[in-house]
């Protein structure tokens, strides 16, 4: 039997009785622990009758039966799809039906909103609560603890992450087992990881950081894990002492920079800290050496390709660039042909290598627009590569907000503004936020003679979209700023609220 992901994550580590989570209550779930949760999960997905290549979605809280559902998945030959938790019931219902989902695994307190959704899929469900309980841990604990791993090939798909764009729906990018264990490789060669590592893990594990980046990187080493429910500055600087490693948002790096015990003494068994999914600023990455002797090393990726470039890790980190690519993935600065650039210039990175995805699910136009016959994906960030060969990201050719390395498109946004009374059009645009790096601000446009009510709207905004896309302020202006073409100049709007949550800074309007 061959399951090239599953045995090169989970499958060697086989009958091994050292810790894999060390969890906040001091248990320890041990390597061969977490297989047999593993295996009991499998063992009730296939007595429900799904078959490889079936979806199962899942939006659950972390925990370690939500990592052993994304194990046991990989066993099973099932694609996993992780959802945010922060999304409404209305961004769940298009995840599920776009992926035409066959298992559905949610909260026991959201499955009789789910119920509609369910039934027009015929979908099953089973719930899966924060603290382990639920429908599934009660079939899975009548399951044996082995279950025969499926057979798959490196280019079956694993799993599904849904990423938005700039227009239309959210996308389903296809990620196969090469993309996933080809990355892990490269990243345990990169950075270093042994079974000696002890990663400090406090990102969520529906997205690529924290599932695909920390928890396969760790898995590949064979080391582990201090298992945070979610970030929590205390319990990061109480455990820090007993971890090797942390990867984290920029947020996480500021956070702690304002904490006084954050220091030398605390950070001095750490042996490395990886940052990624939003710029971290060059003025961070000064700070947090001063105070700790730690240079932050920074990383480059994306869902569709997991992580494409690094600073080295015995070489120089330098502050403002994502490093070098990784072994095996190639990186060029291209014009909108896609005809590569002088070095030097500034243009659209794009990318390929094993990592790069197979494509958007049952969107062939979007695939073909995003991804070249040639394999090379069109990020949609712009950059230049230095004379040392660093990459340095200078800007977005996409519509992008990122606010605490959460990506938000403004459109999804502005469709839910401008579809409420007396709203003629909107615009939603990223300002600088202390804490979140970015964070939404909406613009709003009323009717002639027409005045929207601003708290209604933020209403209607709440019930549509997760907490982390609603704008922080919204601005009612007589009309959005133009150029000769009529198209929208978000630039303007971005220049002159830039400085909105500036610490100390009188709130403009
Ligand atoms: C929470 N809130 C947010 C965010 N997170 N609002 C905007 N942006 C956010 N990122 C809301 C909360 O719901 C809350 O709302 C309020 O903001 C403050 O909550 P707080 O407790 O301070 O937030 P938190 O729970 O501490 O979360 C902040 C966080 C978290 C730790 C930065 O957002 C996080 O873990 N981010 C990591 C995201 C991530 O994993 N990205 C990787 C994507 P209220 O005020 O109503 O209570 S993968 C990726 O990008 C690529 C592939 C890559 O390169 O890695
Ligand atoms: P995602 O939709 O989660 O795939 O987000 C990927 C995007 O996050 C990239 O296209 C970049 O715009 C951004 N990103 C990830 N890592 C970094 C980084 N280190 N610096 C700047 N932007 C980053």
């Amino acid at each position: 039997m061959v399951n090239p992901l599953y045995d090169g994550l989970f499958g060697r580590h086989a009958g091994k009785t050292t810790p894999f989570l060390h969890l906040l209550d001091e248990s320890i779930i041990t390597h061969q622990d977490f297989l047999g949760r593993a295996a009991q999960i499998a063992n009730v997905m296939q007595q429900l009758g799904l078959k490889p290549g079936d979806r199962v979605a899942a939006q659950i809280q972390k925990s370690p039966e939500a990592l052993a559902l994304y194990a046991a998945c990989v066993q099973a030959g099932l694609v996993f799809l992780p959802l945010n938790t922060a999304y409404t019931v209305n961004e769940l219902t298009y995840f599920i039906e776009n992926s035409g989902a066959s298992l559905i695994v949610c909260d026991g307190r959201n499955k009789a909103q789910l119920a509609p959704v369910v039934s027009k899929l015929c979908a099953k469900v089973e719930t899966l609560n924060a603290d382990g309980s639920g429908s599934l841990k009660a079939k899975a604990q009548e399951m044996p603890t082995t279950f025969a791993t499926v057979d798959r090939s490196e280019n079956d798909i694993a799993a599904f992450l849904y990423t938005s764009g700039t227009t239309g729906r959210s996308k389903g990018a296809m990620l196969t087992q090469q993309n996933l264990l080809s990355n892990a490789l490269a990243l345990v060669e990169a950075w270093k990881f042994t079974a000696d590592d002890v990663l400090l893990h406090a990102l969520p594990i529906f997205h690529t950081h924290g599932l695909f980046v920390a928890t396969n990187v760790t898995l590949v080493a064979g080391g582990s894990i201090i298992f945070m429910p979610k970030f929590d500055l205390d319990v990061m600087v109480e455990r820090m002492p007993e971890a090797t490693t942390l990867m984290g948002v920029p947020t996480f790096y500021t956070r702690l920079l304002e904490d006084e015990r954050f220091n030398l003494a605390s950070t001095a068994h750490m042996r490395l800290f990886v940052s990624g999914s939003a710029p971290l600023l060059a003025e961070t990455h000064v700070q947090f050496e001063e105070r700790t002797g730690h240079r932050i090393l920074e990383r480059y990726g994306m869902t569709e390709t997991n992580m494409n470039t690094s600073n080295p890790y015995d070489g120089h980190r330098r502050a403002g660039t994502v490093g070098l690519p990784l072994p095996g993935v190639e990186v060029r600065i291209c014009d909108a042909d896609g005809n590569e650039l002088p070095q030097g210039d500034i243009g659209e990175i794009e990318v390929r290598g094993p990592n790069v995805f197979k494509g958007y699910w049952q969107m062939p136009e979007k695939t073909a627009a995003e991804l070249r016959e040639t394999g090379f994906f069109i990020t949609g960030d712009l950059g230049q590569i230095d004379e040392d060969g660093y990459l340095h990201i200078v800007g977005r050719n996409k519509d992008l907000i990122i606010s605490g390395g959460y990506n938000i498109y403004p459109n999804e946004i502005e469709l839910v503004l401008d579809d409420q009374p007396g709203v003629l059009e909107s615009a939603v645009v990223g300002v600088p936020h202390p804490d979140f790096g970015e964070t939404v601000i909406g613009v709003v446009i009323a009717e002639p003679s027409q005045s929207p009510d601003l708290d209604a709207m933020m209403d209607a905004v709440r019930v549509s979209l997760a907490r982390f896309k609603h704008p922080r302020k919204l601005i009612l202006l007589d009309e959005l700023p133009r150029n000769t073409m009529g198209k929208v100049q978000k630039n303007i709007l971005r220049d002159h609220y830039k400085v909105m949550f500036a610490p100390a800074c009188p709130e403009i309007r």
